[in-house]
C-alpha cells in the first residue's frame, strides 16, 4: 500500500508547519513546492525535516522543489502561495498580486493534480478561492477556502482564555466571509454544552466576537512582518486529515454555495462536512434575524472582493 502524496504550493511560514504537522501525523508523503529560484531553500527544508524524523518519530518522505512535474498524481493540496499582510494592509490589499499567482497555481493543478483534494489559505481567501475554482475547472467538492476552521479556533480559543476552562471543552463557530464581517456565532457556542452567557457577562462576550474579527490583524500587528501561521497551519492539517481519514468532521470551511444559506454561486464560511468525498454536505440552520443581517453584511462583503477580480 503506497503513501498519500501531499503537495504544499508555497512553502514560506504556513506551508513550512504544515510540512512538519503532517509528517508527525504521518498523513502521507510531503512535497513543498515554491517558485523555482527558491527551489534550493525548500529542498533544504525538506532535507531538515527528513532528519528530525529520527527524533519525531515518523517515515514519511519529504522533498523539497520548484517544478510543478514533482506533484503529479497529488491526492491534496494546500495553497498558501501569495503574499501575506504587512502591518497596515488589509487582505483585500493583496488581491491583485495574489490573483496573478492563483492562477499560474490553478493551471499547473489542472494539468498536473486534477483529481486532487485542494484547500487554499491564499488572501483574500474569499476571492482566491473563487478565482482558483473558476480557473482549474474542478467539482466544487474539491475545492474548498481554509479560514473558519481558523476563525472558528480563535473564538474557541478565546472563550477558553476569558473562562479559564478547556479549550477540548469549548464548542463554537464562525460563519461569512474571512474579514472584519466575519459571524462568530456566540448563540449557539457552548463549553461541554454550557451556553455561553451562563458563564460569561454580554461585555466579556461582546469583547471575545469583537477580537475574534480582528485576531488575524492583532498577530500582524505584534508581528511586525508576515502574518499568524502557525494556528492556519494546523487548521489546514485538521482539514487534510479529516478528508485523507473520511472523518466526517463538521468544519467551517469556505465551500461553493449553491443556494445554502440563500447565496448562489459564490464561496462563502459555512458549516461543511469534510470526508472522503471532499465537501460532502454543507450543514443548514436557521439565524435570527438579527444573525441573517450579519450573514447579509458578510455577503455584501464576499460579493464585493470577488467582483474585483473580474472572473
Ligand atoms: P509566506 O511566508 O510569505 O509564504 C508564501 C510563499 O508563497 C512564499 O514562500 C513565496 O515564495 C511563495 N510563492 C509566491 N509566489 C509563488 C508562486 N507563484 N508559486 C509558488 N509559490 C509562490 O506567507 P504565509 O505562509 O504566512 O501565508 C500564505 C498566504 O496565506 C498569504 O496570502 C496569507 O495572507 C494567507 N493567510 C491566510 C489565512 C486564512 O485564514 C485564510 C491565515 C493566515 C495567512
Amino acid at each position: 500500500m503506497s503513501r498519500k502524496k501531499i503537495a504544499l504550493i508555497g512553502g514560506g511560514q504556513i506551508g513550512s508547519i504544515l510540512a512538519l504537522l503532517i509528517a508527525q501525523k504521518e498523513l502521507g508523503d510531503v512535497v513543498i513546492l515554491d517558485r523555482p529560484e527558491v527551489a534550493d531553500p525548500m529542498k533544504g527544508k525538506a532535507l531538515d525535516m527528513m532528519a528530525l524524523r529520527p527524533h519525531g518519530g515518523y517515515d514519511v518522505n519529504l522533498s523539497g522543489t520548484g517544478d510543478y512535474a514533482d506533484i503529479e498524481g497529488a491526492d491534496v493540496i494546500v495553497i498558501t502561495a501569495g503574499l501575506p499582510r504587512k502591518p497596515g494592509m488589509t487582505r483585500d490589499d493583496l488581491l491583485e498580486i495574489n490573483l496573478g499567482i492563483i492562477a499560474t497555481v490553478a493551471e499547473n493543478i489542472k494539468k498536473h493534480a486534477p483529481n486532487a483534494f485542494v484547500i487554499l489559505t491564499t488572501n483574500p481567501l474569499d476571492a482566491m478561492v473563487y478565482a482558483f475554482y473558476k480557473q482549474a475547472g474542478m467539482p466544487k467538492e474539491r475545492v474548498v477556502g481554509m479560514a473558519g476552521a481558523l476563525d472558528s479556533g480563535r473564538f474557541e480559543a478565546f472563550v477558553a482564555m476569558e473562562t479559564g476552562l478547556s479549550t477540548e471543552d469549548v464548542s463554537a463557530i464562525v460563519l461569512g466571509g474571512h474579514g472584519p464581517t466575519m459571524i462568530p456565532m456566540v448563540r449557539t457556542a457552548t463549553v461541554a454544552g454550557v451556553p455561553l452567557d451562563a458563564l460569561l457577562s454580554k461585555e466579556q462576550i461582546d469583547k471575545i466576537a469583537d477580537r475574534t474579527r480582528e485576531a488575524g490583524t492583532e498577530v500582524v500587528k505584534l508581528l511586525g512582518n508576515g502574518s499568524a501561521y502557525n494556528s492556519p497551519a494546523a487548521s489546514c492539517c485538521e482539514m487534510v486529515e479529516a478528508y485523507l481519514k473520511d472523518k466526517k468532521r463538521v468544519i467551517s470551511s469556505a465551500a461553493l454555495c449553491e443556494g445554502e444559506y440563500g447565496i448562489d454561486g459564490y464561496f462563502m464560511g459555512v458549516p461543511c462536512v469534510i470526508g472522503a468525498g471532499g465537501i460532502e454536505k454543507i450543514l443548514e440552520f436557521e439565524l435570527t434575524a438579527e444573525e441573517q443581517a450579519m450573514f447579509d453584511t458578510t455577503l455584501e462583503a464576499v460579493v464585493s472582493t470577488v467582483k474585483e477580480t473580474g472572473l
